[in-house]
């Protein structure tokens, strides 16, 4: 790999490393694009912070070993680029009936449509989660936690530019349409609503934020691996480069439930409270209980995992067999990739039961790529509970069964428990505010939202986060409130 594929060129009103000096129809068609992106910034981004000077990491290039370079930017100059992770020498096509070809640079005509489909999903998304996430400034628990906020927020903008490219360099004029029509929808709006189900859900509060950090931008890391793996090569550099940024968007949903976790247990021992099902006197010590946090895990989870799609899908057995979408480590797995002979179990509701059953693998590929996900979520179960338990109470976080609350796919019809038994209607209306947010509980951690804008202060119900952003000290004036 060459060094200037590496290495970004701001010359350009757009950072790349994509050439776009000498591609001037796509310079061109970008600039376009641009102004009507900071119309939709400015009115759906981070509301009432435009004019703040945050530090923030912008990419100076796609080197793994150094990419970031922090520094104090106002969000609207903030440098959104196209950036692709450095091309591979030879790259084949890992999976599906093209498997060992040579991997595309140009589209090939026949799945044009299947892989425009694709990545307008995955660009919808992007700016959905801003969308959602506009309000959440107003109430930071800190400086350090609004300047993630905000870092969350440009980098997800980024990679709607990085979708965007891809629809005018490769899609032509519908390329264009479909740019312009991610600058239309919005979350949650009635009548041009954003593509997937999740992303036009409210984030209200902060542990809403975290979570939705944790569980759906994990999401986005198994469907980001699955592309990566993509026989369209820009595609695949595209979403390889995405993944260095997505860690940290992690990274964020992790501690931050990590330390909204630590703060109720070490209140809950200052009181000399052992049981966390005395909400009443959890909540008066200005923490969140953890039943709480139960519930919204149960929403944010069960939400994710109907952004995988239907178990059984022709949907996605095209795509691998097309060489569009791959699986999650393609390339590390041992088996033959296409995948024609071969069957994986899936959960299914028949005559009124939970069954594991065999499907053909293609059709069974969201299946997978599903449970790969729930393997990656449960890491974070178990650091939280060393947490509780180190702190000596007796709760465990649990991830709810698969039927739990479900949206699309084989249980979208049923009522089940969160572990997993199904229930009628009334069992249903009954424990429903048990199992899943109540208004009151929505209404408790809205009580606790009050903003926190002192350097190195931190709101009551969320501990300090052990190391700084790059390497700052506590007190660190991560966004320059009065400026
Ligand atoms: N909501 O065969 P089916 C991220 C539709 S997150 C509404 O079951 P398929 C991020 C589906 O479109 C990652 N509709 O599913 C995270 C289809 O409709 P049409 C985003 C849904 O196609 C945080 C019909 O139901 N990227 O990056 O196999 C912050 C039957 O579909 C939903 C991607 O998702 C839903 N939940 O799989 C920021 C990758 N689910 O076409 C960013 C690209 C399904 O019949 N997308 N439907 O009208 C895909 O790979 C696939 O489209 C899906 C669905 C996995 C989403
Ligand atoms: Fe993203
Ligand atoms: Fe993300």
């Amino acid at each position: 790999m060459s060094m200037d594929s590496l290495n970004v060129d701001y010359s350009t009103t757009i950072p790349n490393n994509v050439g776009l000096m000498e591609d001037r129809r796509v310079l061109k068609a970008l600039e376009g694009w641009h102004p009507g992106y900071l119309n939709w910034w400015n009115d759906m981004g981070p509301d009432g912070f435009q004019e703040k000077l945050v530090y923030l990491r912008t990419a100076y290039s796609v080197d793994p070993r150094g990419w970031a370079k922090f520094d104090y930017v106002r969000m609207p100059e903030y440098r959104w680029g196209v950036l692709l992770a450095p091309q591979e020498e030879n790259r084949t096509i890992p999976f599906g009936q093209h498997y060992g070809e040579p991997a595309w640079q140009e589209i090939p005509g026949e799945h044009r449509a299947a892989l425009r489909r694709l990545v307008v999903i995955q660009g919808d998304t992007e700016p959905a989660s801003v969308e959602q996430q506009r309000h959440l400034g107003k109430t930071a628990p800190s400086l350090y936690d609004m300047r993630n906020l905000f870092q969350v927020n440009v980098e997800e903008g980024r990679h709607l530019w990085a979708m965007v490219y891809l629809l005018q360099k490769y899609f032509g004029r519908d390329g264009r349409e479909e740019a312009d029509e991610l600058l239309r929808r919005r979350s949650g709006s009635e009548d041009s609503p954003r593509m997937l189900g999740a992303f036009n859900e409210a984030t209200p509060d902060w542990l809403s934020f975290f979570m939705f950090t944790y569980f759906t931008d994990r999401d986005g890391k198994m469907q980001l691996h699955s592309l990566a793996q993509s026989g369209f090569d820009p595609l695949s550099r595209t979403c390889r480069f995405m993944l260095t940024e997505e860690a940290h968007h992690m990274f964020v949903g992790e501690t931050g439930i990590t330390r909204v976790v630590q703060r109720t247990c070490d209140a809950m021992k200052e009181a000399g409270i052992d049981d966390p099902y005395a909400i009443d006197k959890v909540r008066a010590l200005g923490v969140i209980d953890l039943p709480t946090i139960q519930k919204k895990l149960h929403l944010h989870y069960s939400l994710s995992l109907d952004l995988f799609g239907s178990e059984v899908s022709t949907n996605a057995a095209n795509a691998f067999n097309n060489g569009l979408k791959g699986r999650y480590q393609e390339t590390k797995i041992d088996d033959d990739h296409r995948l024609e002979n071969s069957t994986y179990p899936v959960l299914k509701f028949i005559d009124g039961q939970i069954k594991l059953v065999d499907e053909p693998a293609l059709t069974a590929l969201n299946m997978r790529l599903r449970d790969d996900y729930t393997q990656d979520c449960a890491k974070g179960l178990l650091r939280w509970n060393k947490v509780i338990s180190t702190a000596g109470i007796t709760f465990e976080l649990k991830l709810p069964h698969t039927a739990f609350h479900r949206q699309i796919g084989e249980f979208k019809d049923v009522h089940a428990s969160p572990e997993g038994v199904i229930v009628d209607d009334a069992t249903w209306a009954k424990k429903r505010n048990e199992w899943l947010p109540s208004k009151a509980d929505g209404d408790f951690i809205a009580s606790l939202m009050k903003p926190v804008a002192e350097p190195g202060k931190y709101a009551g119900w969320i501990s300090a986060p052990k190391v700084g952003i790059d390497n700052k000290p506590g007190d660190f004036e991560y966004v320059k409130i009065d400026t």
